[in-house]
């Protein structure tokens, strides 16, 4: 197989880094271009590659004759496992825990991190939002998943049980660098907590963020207290910018 010709698009501070990890996990070659926010969303060169602007963003160009632009993280994800990685890092149909895999891999995009990020907006847009049922009602809901994501990792290793995949790729930075954008202590979730150092001690973790974000502090997003919330995010929730 010709060796994958990838560029990744990272908007720094977000999930783009799921991609460089998966690479670096797969020790698949790539080229990486960081962007900034521009203050908090996408700068136009960014916004330029792809109808939306979100970041992240592959570029594939192994084949010069079927050129592929794709967004959407998960896509992003399975379109590399599948094509370029032999399936390496997802399980397959006949494994048991299969099901499982799959479960986990579309939690944090369908279920956890809207979670976090509708309770990130009432926060910011309801005046004493601790009181409100509707704030309350969106707390309620992050509580409700990250207890179930830490019932799950008390009892496995990973997400999709004994093995490392990618449905814990998807997952890790809602547990770490997004917590820049809303709070979440880790106190109460001990299996959450293990797991995030867990993955944090992997190389190609390490290797990837020290490549897509070398200013963020690790150990910082890492911590069972979490890192300090970007003020430029919690004032745009507040519509005060
Ligand atoms: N569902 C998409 C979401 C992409 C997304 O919203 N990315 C954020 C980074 S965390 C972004 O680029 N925001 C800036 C903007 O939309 O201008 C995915 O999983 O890739």
């Amino acid at each position: 197989m010709a060796t994958p010709n990838f560029t990744v698009h990272h908007l720094q501070i977000g999930q783009g880094e799921r991609i460089p990890w998966l690479l670096e996990e797969l020790e698949i070659p790539y080229k990486l271009v960081n962007y900034q926010r521009s203050p908090l969303l996408s700068p136009p060169e960014l916004k330029s590659k792809h109808p939306l602007g979100a970041s992240p963003i592959l570029e594939d160009h192994t084949d010069p004759s079927n050129p592929i632009t794709l967004a959407e993280s998960g896509a992003i994800v399975e379109y590399i496992i599948g094509k370029y990685a032999n399936g390496k890092l997802a399980l397959g149909p006949s494994h048991k825990n299969f099901a499982d895999y799959l479960y986990w891999f579309h939690f944090s995009n369908s279920t956890l991190q809207p979670a976090i990020f509708r309770r990130a907006m009432l926060r910011g847009a309801i005046p004493n939002s601790s009181t409100d049922a509707r704030y309350l009602g969106a707390d309620g809901r992050v509580k409700n998943a990250l207890h179930h994501m830490n019932n799950r990792l008390l009892s496995h290793k990973w997400l999709a049980g004994d093995e490392f995949t990618a449905a814990d790729v998807m997952t890790g930075w809602c547990l770490t660098t997004m917590r820049k954008f809303e709070p979440i202590d880790l106190t109460e979730y001990e299996g959450i907590q293990a797991w995030v150092k867990r993955f944090g001690e992997r190389q190609a973790y390490k290797t990837a963020m020290g490549k897509s974000d070398p200013n963020i502090d690790l150990e910082e997003t890492s911590g069972v207290k979490g890192p300090a919330p970007i003020e430029l995010f919690t004032k745009a929730m507040a519509g005060k910018m």
